[in-house]
């Protein structure tokens, strides 16, 4: 399986996030893409392929060109403010929520953190937009990949994507990977494309990318959002709006899930993503549905992810697989790598 491995991951390595009233360490490291592509090697899984150049308007097809803009800059607008924040990462503290202006593009940078953004856990460090560009340009690699014939490749890359939306980052996510994939699959002659997102968090981003298309089929797993981040999208009413309307299936469960219903529920989106008539699978592949994960709470095994992949294996489409969440550091290599042997066999 091609492999479109994010060398400049690490750039983006986050000291602390804000978690209920206090900065705490952060927990999506770079150790857990290096745990993977460990595990890979170890079992001669991966042919490591070099991810192209990616044009600026593939971006724009997916974000902002404002949001883009103000990443882009994001971390030199931070320093200038005061050599001393370069040794802090960037947070935001304020948010134009209900009843506030989202139009305007304030002077304040600390304003247009909080407009582009929707959570203080996802801190903006030196090497962010350098990481996240790099590993959306690994994502559009993987998509050209199926479109070039093969069945299927991997994207390792971090930080994830799947909560940033068209102007928005949050939980731990800048780009969208798994959504700029579906679209260099679309501009590149599919019809029709399906992202599963199998992450425990709902993958808020990509659903509001997609939610208004036809061409797009979002279904997603994951962690009941009445309890579970990110709380305020991800409900099973969420169908999708006008062209996209029937094309955006949310399967919540709640907290505790074991695999066997967890399984079940997969079948119900795999089932739905079959009806819709996809050309191609991209997969938001988030191993936080791990027993052992520190800030989620399913019940899914290491053995278990081999049948993960052979039931994604069993919908016969092209699939792309892009990597998410997974914060068991130790174990996510074994998790993420057992989805991709189950797949092959
Ligand atoms: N200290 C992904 O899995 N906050 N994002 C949880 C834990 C946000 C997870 C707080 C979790 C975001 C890609
Ligand atoms: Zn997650």
């Amino acid at each position: 399986m091609q492999v479109f491995y994010n060398e400049h991951h690490a750039l983006h390595h986050g000291r602390h996030e804000m978690f209920r009233g206090a900065l705490v360490p952060c927990v999506e490291v770079p150790a857990r893409v290096d745990h993977v592509l460990q595990e890979l090697r170890a079992r001669g899984l991966g042919r490591i392929a070099q991810p192209p150049e990616i044009p600026r308007d593939l971006l724009e097809r997916v974000h902002a060109p404002r949001y883009l803009r103000f990443l882009e800059g994001a971390w030199d607008e931070w320093v200038v403010l005061d050599a001393a924040n370069a040794q802090r990462d960037a947070i935001p503290s304020y948010w134009p929520i209900r009843g506030f202006r989202s139009d305007v593009l304030p002077a304040s940078f600390h304003a247009r953190m909080g407009l582009f953004s929707f959570d203080a856990g996802s801190p903006l460090t030196a090497g962010t937009w350098a990481a996240a560009s790099q590993g959306a340009a690994c994502a559009v690699g993987g998509a050209r990949a199926l479109l070039a014939g093969e069945r299927s490749a991997f994207v390792l890359t971090r930080p994830p994507g799947h909560h940033a939306g068209p102007d928005f980052f949050g939980g731990y996510c800048f780009l969208n990977n798994a959504a700029l994939a579906a679209q260099a699959l679309r501009d590149g002659g599919c019809a029709r494309v399906a992202v599963l997102d199998v992450d425990y968090h709902h993958g808020n981003g990509t659903q509001t990318i997609f939610y208004e298309r036809g061409d797009v089929f979002f279904a997603s797993v994951h962690g009941d959002p009445r309890t579970e981040y990110p709380y305020f999208l991800g409900y099973g009413d969420e169908r999708g709006a006008g062209a996209g309307l029937d094309c955006n299936l949310n399967l919540p469960l709640p907290r505790g899930t074991g695999f066997a219903r967890w399984r079940d529920t997969l079948a119900v989106a795999l089932d739905a993503i079959a009806r819709f008539g996809a050309d191609a699978l991209v997969v938001s592949l988030g191993v936080d549905t791990f027993a052992l994960d520190p800030i989620s709470g399913f019940g899914l095994g290491s053995a278990d992810y081999l049948r993960v992949g052979e039931d994604i294996a069993a919908s016969a489409l092209p699939t792309l697989f892009v990597f998410e969440g997974g914060y068991a550091v130790a174990e996510v290599g074994v998790n993420a790598a057992n989805v991709l042997d189950g797949f092959l066999s």
